[in-house]
């Protein structure tokens, strides 16, 4: 059957008769998936049509990425995946960028693209939009499965489901050919098919021993600290940790994304002592964080007397950057219970200058902090501190908010800037530090959860995925974008060495009226040049529940190259100071 962009879906010729598309919806809903973010075209409108009928709520994007964004924060958000619906070729590999994005950050989704029909694509004869989609996922994706055949649909869905969100989560892809999708079968026959899969995220606990020899380490440790990382956040299992953090007095670091899984201000919080707990605690927790470049993969400032405990639920990790003397393998929320009921038989031989140590730290830091953002309060042009100095009061006035943070300093100094009270509040760029999550991430925040979203954007980092505020505006979402509008990658003062005229590599505009774009979508927009119409913007933006733009003006001279990662440039040029 040829499928049509036709405004109602293909039905079948007899009313017993049902097809593909139908087979597939019914599958999806019964292993759980309530929400499927996409962008439709030949062959898979009528799916769509079809999914939507079956009450799968159906987001349409402007551009398959950040409907992929959008699928991958879902799943990370609610701990179950999503969809990401595409079309065949180049749909299907944009979609894909962001699957494997997914992959990368353990992020379950499933991305499902109508593919053309085999024969044509197999020979290279030309066909519609052919392209050999599955081997192109492969390498990219945790699991990458094909369905030919109607009667195979719900396996290839329990498959890719189970996939997507048991063991170590990540990106799915279920490429389903155009016959597949337009097969008709009798009703009865369907029905007989489909079944309800029994347990799709088994429970994997650890094994005592290795219970065991994590508390013995923890307890004869001096100056303990549990590094907390999204895997935490994704797992759910905040409640365990406060437990333990409380019942151990062992403090803790947050990565990124796990800010607010514990609050950042609270007693034990040490969000400030990075670079100290690197440098001098002699045991470190690794809870759902790798030692991947992020925490300079185990090496840097890290002590080489530092010895770990990691808890994690894919065994190859354990390892993979500095030896691990406790490895603890299962899902966290089993790995947690088992180490709490074991936790009486140990004492804990914390050194008693340690806690008070870090938390006099923190307070100096904190009070560098709040002194630099004083010095740049009233800066004009604004600067980033002097935005932050204005959003920082409001965001953790609304603890409930979701913020989404994309940049380089833009997510630099957003991510030191505003504390964090909730656990998965916070989405940014992540392991990858990818650009082009943002309208994605915060469609799929808002959808998945019900919640006000607050994006902040860096002028370049919004230009990867603006159109797709359009969505916001058509699903009428509680979404405000901030844009921090300093004319650039990095900063607006790049200089052209050939003097031809031409914008030099980091310069965009810093004229550029970001919230024109807003207006466009029938937004509130706000343009602000000054900390106090951006405090009346964003509080009335938040308070409306609509959505907003809120175009920032800083300074062309507002921010340094790379951020904080200049030292990941190559070696010979770190000193060319852009
Ligand atoms: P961060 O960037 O915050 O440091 P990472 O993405 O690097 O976090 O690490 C997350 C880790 O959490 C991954 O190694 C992943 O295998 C692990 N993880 C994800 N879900 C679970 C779970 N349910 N139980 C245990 N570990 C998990
Ligand atoms: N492309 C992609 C997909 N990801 C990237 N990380 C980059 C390019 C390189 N890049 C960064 O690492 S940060 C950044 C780019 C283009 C944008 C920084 O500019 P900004 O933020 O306007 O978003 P600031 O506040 O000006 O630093
Ligand atoms: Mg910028």
């Amino acid at each position: 059957m040829q499928a049509t962009a036709s405004a109602a879906p293909a039905a079948p010729k007899y009313p017993d008769q049902v097809t593909g598309m139908y087979v597939l919806a019914r599958a999806l809903k019964m292993v759980g998936i309530d929400t499927m973010y996409g962008l439709v075209g030949i062959p898979v409108t009528d799916f769509a049509y079809v999914s939507q009928e079956q009450g799968i709520r159906f987001v349409g994007f402007r551009h398959e990425q950040q409907a992929g964004m959008a699928a991958q924060t879902h799943g990370y958000l609610k701990g179950k995946p999503a969809v990401l619906l595409t079309v065949s070729s180049l749909g299907f590999l944009n979609g894909l960028t962001a699957t494997a994005n997914a992959t990368v950050n353990c992020y379950p989704m499933i991305q499902i693209s109508g593919s053309s029909v085999r024969e044509p694509i197999d020979l290279e004869q030309g066909t519609y939009e052919g392209l050999d989609q599955l081997n192109i996922a492969k390498p990219l994706v945790k699991a990458a499965y094909r369905v030919n055949k109607v009667q195979d649909i719900p396996t290839a869905v329990v498959r890719a489901y189970r996939a997507a969100v048991s063991g170590r989560p990540g990106g799915v892809y279920l490429d389903v050919t155009t016959p597949c999708l337009g097969e008709i079968i009798d009703m009865a026959d369907a029905e007989k098919l489909l079944y309800e899969p029994v347990d799709l995220c088994p429970a994997m606990p650890p094994a005592p021993e290795a219970v065991d020899r994590a508390l013995q380490l923890i307890a004869s440790a001096k100056r303990p600290a549990f590094l907390i990382g999204k895997g935490a956040a994704f797992a759910r299992v905040e409640a365990q940790m406060k437990e333990l953090v409380e019942k151990t007095g062992i403090p803790y670091l947050p990565m990124s994304m796990a800010k607010g899984f514990l609050p950042d201000d609270g007693p034990l919080s040490a969000l400030a002592c990075r670079s100290m707990i690197m440098e001098t605690s002699d045991v470190v927790v690794l809870v759902g964080a790798r030692l991947n470049w992020l925490l300079s993969r185990g090496h840097g400032k890290w002590s080489a007397d530092t010895k770990f405990v990691q808890l994690d639920i894919d065994p190859k990790e354990i390892d993979c950057n500095r030896p691990i003397a406790a490895p603890v393998v299962g899902d966290l929320a089993s790995s947690l219970d088992a180490m709490l009921a074991k936790l009486p038989d140990y004492k804990m031989s914390i050194d008693p200058t340690w806690v008070p140590s870090l938390q006099a730290h923190t307070k100096e830091a904190n009070a560098k902090f709040a002194a630099r953002l004083q010095e740049n309060a009233s800066a004009m042009p604004m600067n980033h501190w002097t935005a932050l100095g204005a959003i920082k009061p409001i965001m953790e006035a609304n603890p409930d908010v979701i913020l989404i943070n994309e940049g380089a300093n833009t997510l630099d100094d957003t991510r030191d800037a505003i504390d964090m009270q909730l656990p998965r509040h916070r989405v940014d760029c992540a392991t990858w530090a990818i650009m082009g999550m943002g309208m994605g991430s915060a469609i799929g925040a808002a959808v998945a959860t019900g919640k006000s979203v607050v994006a902040i954007e860096g002028d370049s980092a919004f230009g990867f995925s603006g159109m797709d505020f359009s969505t916001a505006c058509r699903f009428k979402l509680p979404l405000t974008v901030v844009v921090f509008n300093n004319g650039g990658i990095y900063n607006g003062i790049g200089e052209n060495l050939s003097k031809d005229g031409d914008p030099a590599p980091t310069t965009l505009d810093i004229n550029a009226r970001y919230d024109k774009l807003g207006e466009a979508f029938g937004a509130d927009a706000y343009y602000v040049t000054t900390p106090a119409e951006l405090t009346d913007a964003l509080t009335k933006a938040i308070a409306s529940k609509r959505p907003s733009m809120i175009d920032v003006q800083l300074g062309a001279d507002s921010g340094k190259e790379s951020g904080h990662i200049g030292y990941l440039n190559p070696e010979s040029l770190q000193h060319i100071v852009v």
